[in-house]
């Protein structure tokens, strides 16, 4: 008798295949890689998968008018980092 767990697609992010046989004494792990990469979260500008206290600091470093540059901290999409991206940002803090 074997069992078979298997977590697809996520997103865009990862497949996941656990496989336990209980007819044989070894268990297989089988971890499938196609594109690893997580799915961006909304709000975490640093790039470490939370939205903490170092993305706050970093939408008020870019606070005002976004000037051709990629603006991250405009999370609205208003053209500005402002305090509407700022409070929006609260809403995400994990
Ligand atoms: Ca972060």
């Amino acid at each position: 008798m074997s069992a078979v767990s298997q977590m697809k697609r996520l997103g865009n992010s990862s497949v996941i295949t656990l496989r336990t046989s209980q007819t044989s004494l070894v268990n297989s792990t089988s971890l499938v890689q196609d594109d690893f990469a997580a799915a961006p979260v909304e709000g975490d500008l640093d790039g470490d998968g939370f939205v903490t206290n170092a993305d706050i600091a970093l939408l008020l470093l870019d606070f005002g008018p976004c000037t051709g540059q990629p603006c991250e901290g405009d999370l609205d999409g208003t053209g500005a980092v402002d305090n509407g991206d700022l409070a929006y940002m609260l809403l995400l803090f994990s």
